[in-house]
C-alpha cells in the first residue's frame, strides 16, 4: 500500500474550501512589502483558480476591514461555474427580512451555490461602529430570533413575530431560494451561548484550528447539545496551511511569513485582542501562544504564528503534503467533514495546496489527468511534433 493509500483509508474525501481575502493579501505578515490590496479583480483570479482547481467553495468573511461579503460573492458567482460561496452574515447588522431577500436573490443568481456563515461577532468596539451595542450572550439571543424569522420567510411562510429584539408583521418574500427550504447555515463561535445556538439551529459548526484534543472537546460538547434537542450537526475546520515538498521547506516558509513582524506589532495586536474582544473563540486562539514567539508550536505540525498579529483563524498546519494530510485526517476522525483552508498569498497557495495536498487527500486536482508524464499537455506535444516536422 502506498503512503497515499494509507492516508486515505477509511476516510471519505473531505469537502475542501478556500478563502477570499477580502481585507487584502500579501506575502508577509506585518509588513507593507509585497502587499496586495483588496481588489475585486484579484478576488476574481482567486475564485476562478479555486473553481478550476477543484475546491468546492470559498469563504468570504465579514467585518469593518472587509469588502462586503454579499456584493463580492454576487460578483464572483457570475464568473465561476461550480464554486460555492460561504458568505459571512452578521445577524445584528441587518434586518432578517432584508437578509432573507438577499439570500434568495444570491441563491438564485448563483444557481443554488450559496451557503451562509452566521457570525455573531466578537469585537464590541467594531460592532459599536455598526450600531450593535448588545452584550455577548444577548447577541446570540438576537441571532436566534433573527434566524427564526429568516427561516420562516425563506420557507415561504407569512411571518408574524414579536420577540425581544424583532417585531415583524405579515413578513414575506416573493422569490424563493433555489435550495429548499433555505441555503445551509454554517456557524462559528466557541462560547456556551454559541454552542447552544449551533445545536438549536445550524447545519454545520465551524471551529478554528485548535489542537486536536481541544477541537475534540468542542465537537463533543456541541454534539451533545444537539443530541439533547434531537438534532445532528456536521463539523468543519477553519485553518491556514503551509504545505511544501519537504517538512524543512514548509517550516522555512512559516518563518519567512513572520520574518518582518516586530515585537512591538505583536504586543499591540495582542493588547487589542485582549482589550477589545469578548469572544471566547478569540481568547482560546490567543491563549495558545500567549503572544510569545517561542510558543508557536502548539501541536504536531500545528503553528500559531498567524495569530500573533491576526484575529480569527490564527493557526496553520505546516509540513509536507503527506504529513499535513495525516493531520487533517486526525481532525476528520473526530467528525470534521469540511476544511476551509487558506494560505498567503491566496492565489499562489491555492495552486500549491491543490497540487501537493489534494492527491494525498484523494481529491482530484483538476487538470492533472490531462498531463503527460513529462508535464506537458498532449496537445502541445503534438504541436511541437508538427513544428519540427
Ligand atoms: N467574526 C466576524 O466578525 N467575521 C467573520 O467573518 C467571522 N468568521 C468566522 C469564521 C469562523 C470559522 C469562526 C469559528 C468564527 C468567525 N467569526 C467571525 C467569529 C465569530 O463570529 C464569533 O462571533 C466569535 O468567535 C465570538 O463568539 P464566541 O464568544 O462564541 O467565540
Amino acid at each position: 500500500m502506498t503512503h497515499i493509500e494509507k492516508n486515505r483509508q477509511n476516510a471519505d474525501p473531505l469537502n475542501f474550501f478556500w478563502f477570499i481575502p477580502t481585507s487584502g493579501d500579501g506575502s508577509y505578515l506585518g509588513s507593507l512589502e509585497r502587499q496586495r490590496p483588496a481588489n475585486f479583480d484579484y478576488f476574481k483570479e482567486i475564485a476562478q483558480a479555486a473553481d478550476r482547481l477543484g475546491y468546492q467553495g470559498v469563504l468570504l468573511p465579514t467585518g469593518q476591514g472587509c469588502e462586503d461579503s454579499w456584493i463580492t460573492a454576487a460578483g464572483l458567482a457570475t464568473v465561476t461555474e461550480k464554486l460555492k460561496f460561504l458568505v459571512a452574515l452578521r445577524p445584528g447588522v441587518t434586518s432578517p427580512a432584508y437578509a432573507a431577500r438577499q439570500t434568495a436573490a444570491l441563491d438564485r443568481l448563483s444557481k443554488g451555490r450559496l451557503l451562509l456563515n452566521v457570525v455573531v461577532g466578537g469585537n464590541p468596539v467594531e460592532l459599536a461602529g455598526d450600531g450593535v451595542f448588545l452584550a455577548h450572550d444577548k447577541r446570540y439571543e438576537q441571532a436566534g430570533e433573527f434566524l427564526h424569522i429568516w427561516r420562516g420567510l425563506l420557507a415561504g411562510h407569512e411571518v408574524d413575530f414579536h420577540g425581544k429584539h424583532y417585531r415583524v408583521e405579515k413578513g414575506r418574500i416573493n422569490f424563493p431560494p433555489v435550495q429548499q427550504p433555505h441555503p445551509p447555515l454554517y456557524f462559528g463561535g466557541s462560547s456556551e451561548a454559541a454552542q447552544d445556538l449551533a445545536a438549536e439551529t445550524v447545519e454545520l459548526y465551524l471551529t478554528w484550528g485548535e489542537p486536536v484534543e481541544q477541537v475534540a472537546e468542542k465537537i463533543e460538547a456541541v454534539r451533545k447539545r444537539a443530541n439533547d434537542r434531537g438534532r445532528k450537526v456536521r463539523f468543519g475546520l477553519r485553518i491556514h496551511l503551509i504545505v511544501r515538498e519537504t517538512e524543512d521547506a514548509a517550516w522555512a516558509e512559516a518563518e519567512r511569513l513572520i520574518s518582518k513582524v516586530s515585537d512591538e506589532d505583536i504586543a499591540k495586536a495582542q493588547k487589542r485582542f485582549l482589550e477589545q474582544h469578548d469572544s471566547v473563540g478569540q481568547r482560546r486562539m490567543a491563549e495558545l501562544h500567549g503572544g510569545k514567539r517561542d510558543r508557536l508550536i502548539v501541536g504536531p505540525n500545528l503553528w500559531a504564528g498567524i495569530g500573533l498579529l491576526r484575529p480569527g483563524a490564527g493557526t496553520a498546519l505546516v509540513g509536507d503534503a503527506s504529513t499535513v494530510a495525516k493531520r487533517l485526517h486526525e481532525y476528520q476522525s473526530l467528525g470534521i467533514d469540511t476544511v476551509i483552508a487558506s494560505g498567503y498569498p491566496h492565489l499562489e497557495e491555492a495552486y500549491t495546496v491543490s497540487e501537493l495536498l489534494f492527491p494525498e487527500l484523494g481529491l482530484s486536482a483538476s487538470g492533472q489527468h490531462d498531463l503527460d508524464p513529462v508535464g506537458e499537455f498532449p496537445a502541445s506535444v503534438e504541436q511541437r511534433k508538427l513544428a519540427v516536422s
